[in-house]
């Protein structure tokens, strides 16, 4: 079975990503992973400048999960396109550039820059970090800034373009439903949901911000809920994102209505999860029977009762 597939524009062989901030730029981890085996790896977030992030500590543990106030620490556009682009213009997989910005212009302008790289296959744009005072959730919980923001990408590039969407409103479908109005190819469903910790003995926050976005498994079903919410939304495809440790779950986001997925936190325990992720969906569908892995997107059977939940789906 040949699992080669277009989604929002992209060609991937397999649609397993690996998701932003968990892969650095994609160049760290030869010898631990076969990035050319990924369906595709999406780029820590990026800035016109290079930012130094929030100060230490900005990781702390949680059950089943993490807590992280990165702070959008990057190495800025035009480091990237210097000494990243080539070795990554190597790369047979998709390489998905992620940009974070705090006003509409700087997304513009990082965008410009990146877009003529044919090493770039297209664009995740974060209108969703927990962690900066300036753009991030400002943006992200703005339905006419997602829209506004998503429109003059569009208007900038004809490679694919996605938005990736914060957990942390009421209704995430709004969200989509904004940025696909303005022309978004997909939007990538979610982002860390804001945590906290304390340290009982000292009293001190874990996190020097106070607060930080949760990954992990923790947050799996929330985002399994989200990806449902915003598939049923939405015409264009979902990226899902969320707790994903196993092939299992990936087959769980499929089945919710994720087009393709991304592995976060666990490539920090594993770089390779990704790679055997894949490889576990096809062996799944050839077990299974499964001509075709894209027959899962969506395939849950939600034939209950959905009027309770009705008022919020
Ligand atoms: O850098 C971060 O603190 C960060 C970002 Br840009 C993001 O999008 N999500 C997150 O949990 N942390």
């Amino acid at each position: 079975m040949h699992e080669s597939f277009t989604v929002a524009g992209l060609t991937l062989q397999n649609r397993v990503l690996v998701a932003s901030g968990t892969f650095g730029y994609g160049d760290e981890v030869p010898q631990l992973v076969d990035v050319n085996k990924l369906g595709g790896i999406v780029t820590k977030s990026l800035s016109m400048k290079p930012r130094d992030g929030n100060p230490a500590p900005r990781i702390a543990e949680t059950p089943s999960g993490m807590l992280n106030s990165i702070g959008l620490a990057n190495i800025g556009v035009k480091k990237f396109i210097e000494e990243k682009i080539p070795k990554l213009s190597t790369f047979s997989c998709a390489v998905i550039a992620n940009i974070a910005a705090s006003s509409v212009e700087e997304y513009c302008g990082v965008l410009e820059k990146l877009d003529p790289f044919e090493a770039i296959a297209g664009f995740e744009i974060n209108v969703s970090c927990p962690n900066v005072k300036e753009g991030g959730l400002s943006f992200g919980t703005d339905k006419e800034k997602v829209a506004l923001i998503t429109k003059e990408l569009r208007r900038r590039t004809k490679k694919p373009l996605m938005i990736k969407l914060t957990p942390n409103v009421t209704h995430i479908s709004e969200f989509a439903l904004a940025a696909e109005s303005e022309g978004a190819d997909a939007v990538s469903v979610i982002n860390t949901i804001i945590g906290m910790a304390i340290d009982i003995r000292t009293r001190k926050t874990k996190l020097s911000t106070v607060t930080g976005g949760l990954s992990g498994p923790a947050i799996k079903p929330i985002a399994l809920a989200k990806v449902y919410e915003v598939y049923r939304a939405v015409k264009i495809p979902v990226i899902g994102i969320g707790g994903i440790t196993s092939w299992e779950d990936a087959v769980e986001f499929l089945l919710a209505g994720a087009s393709a997925v991304q592995v976060g936190t666990y490539n920090f325990v594993v770089p390779s999860a990704g790679v055997t992720i894949a490889e576990g969906i096809k062996s799944f569908c050839e077990q299974q029977s499964i001509s075709d892995v894209g027959k899962l997107v969506g395939a849950v059977e939600a034939k209950r009762d959905l009027s309770v939940i009705e008022s919020w789906l």
